[in-house]
């Protein structure tokens, strides 16, 4: 049975990334929720029913495990977890562990969509790791925009211009590690390193949840067995032509023929 992985978007194709250098042997079924982008701006209401929908579609196509590999709906809608029979792991608590363990000087920056820091998600989680830690958060409701709309590449000055704006103020706070809490964010990780030097460490919250996903599946037994490479089929809500080009570059393979329309909302 694949593994099923949902976003509101391109975003958690971060997670898939590592996934499948991880463990390329499973199958993945993921769905982006494309008509719906953003979530990051929404209400706690409508990211809960989103994800219940979300998560409904990914039971439907019959996965061992669910993983909202999307920073806002971890947040937001925390509960999901408790009314799903299958594991299920957001990104938050994975994320935080590895950022908590990196950091040496105990200040950590989060960045994340407007409704992951309103929640003060990160904050919450870090202290009850570690209460010494100092959060310095921003939010940076620009970049997923950016993201979806493919404008990823290194000579993207209006990226690059976002990025300085957003970050030179975390920079100069004098954190060692920055979380990208935004599953979208590592997407543009060049340019965020490029504003934070190389004294920054940044956590990727696909990349922790991915590790996080293998080593709960591997505790359950429920990895697959084959030694044959896995699947990967994508759905999204909306067209399919916009995501299958930013995707495909981001994964670095053409995914044209593996991406199929489906209409969430019913
Ligand atoms: N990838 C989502 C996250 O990690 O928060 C982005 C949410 C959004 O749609 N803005």
């Amino acid at each position: 049975r694949p593994i099923g992985v949902f976003d509101s978007g391109l975003g958690g194709l971060t997670a898939v990334k590592e996934l499948l250098s991880i463990m390329p042997n499973e199958n993945i079924i993921y769905f982006g929720d494309t008509g719906r982008v953003p979530y990051g701006s929404r209400s706690r209401e409508t990211i809960t029913k989103y994800a219940a929908q979300d998560t409904a579609f990914l039971e439907s196509k019959n996965v061992k495990m669910i993983i909202a590999a999307c920073g806002t709906v971890s947040s937001v809608a925390s509960g999901i977890g408790e009314s799903l029979s299958l594991p299920y792991t957001g990104v938050l608590k994975p994320t935080a562990i590895a950022a908590a363990a990196s950091t040496r000087n105990k200040k950590i920056g989060v960045i994340a969509t407007t409704a992951t820091i309103r929640s003060g998600s990160y904050r919450r989680e870090l202290s009850a790791i570690d209460p010494e830690i100092e959060v310095f958060d921003r939010d940076c409701p620009l970049f997923v925009p950016l993201v979806e709309n493919g404008w990823i590449a290194e000579n993207e000055e209006v990226t690059r211009l976002v990025a300085q704006r957003y970050l030179t103020p975390l920079r100069e706070s004098g954190i060692d590690t920055l979380i990208m809490g935004c599953t979208h964010y590592p997407i543009i990780r060049h340019f965020i390193s490029e504003v934070m030097g190389s004294g920054v460490t940044l956590i990727d919250s696909g990349r922790e949840t991915a590790l996080y996903c293998s080593a709960m599946l591997k505790e359950r037994g429920l990895l697959c067995g084959r030694s044959t490479q896995g699947d990967c089929s994508f759905y999204v809500s909306d067209r399919m032509e916009g995501f299958s080009q930013i995707a495909g570059i981001f994964l670095g393979k053409d995914i044209k023929r593996e991406v199929s329309h489906v209409n969430i909302d019913l």
